[in-house]
């Protein structure tokens, strides 16, 4: 079994697309093990997204993360890693495979309403930064 780190951003949640994201990983089989709607301030999304600190892109995407309300949560089973970021599509939309969450409602790389931890090192720093060990469901 194995962990990873969702997140419905601002644009899935303005787009109404909470229970469409839910619904594709649980209809993948993988089980939500722990949920909250949070705000991020710019600091929390610069904490979040600090292996980008030196990309172009930093500033922009952490504006973004931090301009609503998202939804994290724990996702679990066998491979979860890869099977949301195979659900999710690739970062960008015009590249993303036919029927992925990103390919059918992402507008752009940036505003590409879902993440996914992309290793097992991301996901146990970035299901820290989000929830205690209490929090999470066995
Ligand atoms: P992914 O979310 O597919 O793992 P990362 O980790 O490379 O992609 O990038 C993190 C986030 O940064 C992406 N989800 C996207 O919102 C944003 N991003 C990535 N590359 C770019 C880019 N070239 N321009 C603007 N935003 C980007």
């Amino acid at each position: 079994m194995e962990r990873t780190l969702s997140i419905v951003k601002p644009d899935g949640v303005k787009k109404g697309l909470i229970g469409e994201v839910i619904r594709r990983f649980e209809n993948a089989g993988l089980r939500i093990t722990a949920l909250k709607m949070l705000k991020l301030t710019k600091d929390q999304a610069k904490g979040f997204y600090i292996v980008h600190k030196d990309r172009p892109f930093y500033e922009s995407l952490t504006d973004f993360m931090s301009e609503g309300p998202i939804v994290v949560m724990v996702v679990e089973g066998e491979n979860a890693i890869s099977k949301v970021r195979e659900i999710m599509g690739a970062t960008n939309p015009r590249e993303a495979a036919p029927g992925t969450i990103r390919a059918e409602f992402a507008s752009d790389i940036e505003r590409n309403i879902v993440h996914g931890s992309d290793s097992p090192e991301s996901a146990s720093f970035e299901i820290g930064y989000f929830f205690s060990s209490i929090e999470i469901m066995d």
